[in-house]
């Protein structure tokens, strides 16, 4: 592996004193693993140099935390259900600049770095881009050293681990310990009691206030887990802290007591269960209580910890917002307005308008969607036996809200009922997007085209009640991890030309412009990747035992599989080459490696059929001597951010083919097009500015845009038949679903795909865009088959990808929601 000697070292103490990291990773092999250097386990070894990495940054962390105090610093807490963090000691070593020691210490020890790092499982709490990109800004906040703190949950069980098992997706258990996690500093003294479910009495208080009592309440206890977040640098280390779920003793005794020694049990596993485990999709409705109680846990568990932490610091409640912030990671956490209220109120007996006042300018809400499923709605009933006191607060928000509305739009009778909180048809829901922009003063999109669909499709009352709420505020991620981690040749490459700057400030990447066309250059770039697509083939041998063309275009489409990214129009183009070869013997002008991964929600046939759709195509086309070297498809299983790692520096071309208004942003295509990788995309999510930025030039783009879909669905005249009748090769590729050539061993298997293409209307308009995107891989061959053109326009992709640092979008959000400040 290359090491990466350039960073600004920080650690100088260390630096200069190489026997104290191996003296602390001994101590700790002897002391926490009991074990000794000549007896340890490879894991036994990896606990030690994490726990020992660990030390480093809890002595920052603390010293942080101190340094907040005394600057009596605003602070951040950004709310999510899902964080996805990948491994943590790459990281944490890339960002303290200690691989390089590390790694000689590790030689010292006579253990290979690279296989302890191996060892670490990632942290996949979370399923797709929302949790992803969470980890990234928790990055960027301790690089810019901002006070910024993560909020979650600890599920015993996070995202589930993918394997394919006869093309099919088969889900077990993830591998992250969260028991005995080394990263992890358990609190078991800073408990939360949280109530639930119980009745509400009506009572008045002092003054003959209203003052309803909640009562027979149950209690889940929270603990606080802390992560230590290190920023580029090191400097700043902030937290991320993980609730889970326990018990509550007290309560339990008193069962226990009564010799009801099986209700007690019961009580424990009831309480339990709600850090259990992350879902993973839409959930069926007997999971609807559950993950309720869980988004109520997570958000009672934060309001608790963060009052506390500010009465602490002697403020007045009347202050909490000038010195706090609350984003809401899209509609999950958004119950926090509704407890931060009955905290208010209930618990500091302000008055409704003051309390109402500090909720909303202390909340922001993100929208990451524009799937309609992934609204969250909750059956009113429901949410009265499990939260009476706080839709009695909902209720109270909704009243004083529709009177606004009747005043502001006197001649619209309907505004009431579809800006209501409560929807009254199809049964009494909770809309909790309507709760989470009442009850914020900020609602954001993630990229342009997104936060304009928000405004005009998807909320356009309120954007009309409150344009002042509304912005953007585009995605970005983490250049740290996904370009100077997990691209060692490329960062080496990048620095050697224009110095290590773009590390914690990503614009100056633009510095690379100038070299884009520079042969020498050109040359070095060259071999950065030649050497990554030769390590990925390796890894693909290794795990599907299929030999690939390291020299072939690698064509990457890497996401979670869902209908709408249309991994399928990916699919229909690689038939339809399949069949140029076979049929026509009009061999491709490039050789191309098609490489998928991707998981499926367990509950969405759809995108497990696709799944086994891309597997059988492997299967058909890989062992077919016709088109050897020329055409391959491999699914890598178990998709995470370790495998994007891998994938991502060795990836020639992006694939970010969802239909035109469906995905709100896309972090992968940002990733991508930072490592060098062209980008075929329609214009959708944030695909659009990377045109922008990296100029049409360098960028493929086709297929129908977001206005032209939806009047075409609006007026209904969109016909895929119209489209298989006219063109025979989109019928040649589309018939192959109708028919068993992929799938022999079981007739029928993907006429149900061919149905929705044909029968069901094509929802997703694939056929829509097929003739466009053939046409256009057309040209991506063409261009392949010119080495200088195609590298130019990739080291202008690079060049030009810094706008999309997570570190841009951190500081815009602080800038303009949050009122945060750097301490330093
Ligand atoms: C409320 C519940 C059903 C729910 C659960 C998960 C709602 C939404 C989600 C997750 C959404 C998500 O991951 N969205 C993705 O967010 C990324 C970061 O903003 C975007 O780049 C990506 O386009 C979007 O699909």
């Amino acid at each position: 592996m290359t090491h990466i000697s350039h960073y600004p070292p920080v650690c100088n103490a260390l630096e200069a004193d190489n026997g104290a990291l191996r003296d602390a990773i001994l101590y700790h092999l002897q002391y926490s693993c009991g074990s000794t250097k000549k007896e340890a386990t490879q894991g036994e070894l990896a606990r030690a140099v994490m726990l020992a990495v660990r030390d480093l940054l809890t002595e920052r962390m603390l010293a942080t935390e101190k340094r907040y105090q005394q600057h009596n610093a605003k602070r951040l807490y950004y709310l999510s259900m899902e964080f996805h963090l990948g491994r943590t000691l790459g990281n944490v070593l890339a960002n303290l600049g200690l691989t390089t020691l590390l790694a000689r210490t590790m030689e010292e020890l006579g253990v290979d770095l690279e296989e302890i790092r191996e060892q670490e499982s990632d942290g996949a709490l979370g399923t797709g881009g929302l949790a992803r990109l969470a980890a990234c800004f928790l990055d960027s906040l301790a690089t810019l050293d901002m006070p910024g703190f993560g909020y979650g949950l600890k599920y015993q069980f996070g995202l589930f681990r993918q394997e394919l098992v006869q093309g099919y997706q088969k889900e077990l258990p993830g591998r992250w310990d969260t028991e005995h996690n080394p990263w992890l500093i358990s609190r078991p003294d800073e408990v939360f009691a949280i109530p639930m479910y119980g009745r509400v009495e009506p009572s008045r208080g002092r003054n003959n206030r209203y003052a309803p009592v909640w009562q027979d309440q149950k209690f889940v206890l929270g603990i606080p887990h802390d992560m230590p977040i290190a920023g580029a640098g090191g400097k700043t280390v902030n937290t991320l802290r993980l609730f889970s779920a326990r018990s509550a003793d007290a309560f339990d005794i008193q069962i226990f007591t009564a010799n009801d020694y099986f209700q007690a049990i019961r009580h424990q596993l009831f309480s339990e269960s709600v850090s259990k485990m992350l879902y993973p999709s839409d959930v069926d409705d007997q999971s609807l209580e559950m993950r309720l109680k869980q988004e109520y846990f997570l958000v009672a568990c934060t309001i608790q910890d963060i009052m506390k932490k500010y009465l602490k610091t002697g403020g007045e409640i009347s202050n909490f917002a000038q010195n706090t912030a609350i984003q809401l990671n899209d509609t999950n956490p958004a119950l926090a307005i509704a407890e931060l209220m009955r905290c208010l109120v209930d618990e500091h007996q302000l008055d409704w308008d003051n309390s109402w006042d500090i909720t909303r300018a202390t909340c922001a809400y993100t929208s990451h969607t524009l799937v309609p499923e992934a609204y969250e709605k909750w059956p009113v009933q429901l949410f009265e036996k499990v939260l009476p006191r706080h839709l009695q607060i909902i209720y109270e928000i909704n009243h004083r809200f529709l009177h606004e509305v009747r005043l502001r739009y006197p001649d619209d009778e309907n505004a009431p009922t579809r800006m209501s909180l409560i929807e009254e048809t199809g049964g009494r829901q909770l809309n909790m997007a309507h709760l989470a922009i009442i009850g914020s003063h900020s609602v954001n999109g993630v990229a342009g085209l997104h936060s304009q669909l928000l405004r005009d499709n998807v909320f356009p009352d309120f954007a009309d009640m409150f344009p002042e709420r509304f912005s953007n505020k585009t995605n970005g991620v983490t250049q740290r991890r996904w370009l100077y981690k997990a691209n060692p040749p490329l960062a080496n490459l990048i620095t050697s030309a224009i110095g290590n700057e773009w590390i914690i400030r990503a614009e100056t990447l633009s510095r690379l412009d100038e070299f884009a066309a520079d042969s020498q250059f050109q040359k070095q770039f060259a071999e950065t990747r030649n050497h990554n697509k030769r390590s990925l083939a390796d890894h693909i041998m290794r795990v599907t035992g299929l030999v690939i063309n390291p020299d072939s275009l690698f064509d990457v489409q890497i996401k979670r599989v869902h209908e709408y990214k249309r991994q399928l129009l990916h699919l229909l183009y690689i038939i339809h080459c399949y069949r140029a070869i076979i049929e026509d013997g009009e061999p491709p002008q490039v050789p191309r490696t098609h490489i998928f991964a991707g998981k499926a929600a367990p509950g969405d046939p759809a995108a497990k059929l696709i799944i086994k759709l891309i597997n059988n195509i492997g299967q058909v086309i890989n062992r077919d001597t016709r088109t050897r070297d020329m055409l391959k498809v491999v699914m890598l299983p178990d998709f995470g951010v370790s495998l994007a790692e891998k994938i991502i520096p060795a990836a020639d071309l992006s694939e970010q083919i969802s239909m035109a208004g469906t995905e709100a942003s896309g972090t992968g295509n940002m990733k991508l097009a930072m490592n060098g990788a062209l980008t075929i995309g329609t214009r959708d999510g944030s695909n659009i500015e990377i045109m922008e930025e990296v100029g049409a030039d360098n960028f493929f783009t086709f297929g129908l845009d977001a206005d032209t879909i939806e009047e075409l669905r609006t007026e209904n005249s969109y016909n895929a038949w119209d489209y298989y009748a006219d063109n025979p090769l989109i019928r040649r590729a589309v018939d192959c679903l109708d028919s068993d050539m992929f799938c022999q061993e079981e007739p029928g298997l993907f006429r149900d795909i061919f149905a929705s293409l044909m029968y069901e209307g094509d929802y997703f308009f694939h056929l829509a865009d097929l003739e466009s995107y053939i046409d256009t891989q057309q040209q991506v061959n063409e261009l392949y088959t010119h080495p200088a053109s195609w590298r130019k326009k990739a080291i202008l992709n690079i060049a030009r990808s810094g706008k999309f640092s997570s570190d841009r979008t951190v500081m815009e959000y602080a800038e303009t929601i949050w009122q945060l400040k750097p301490v330093v």
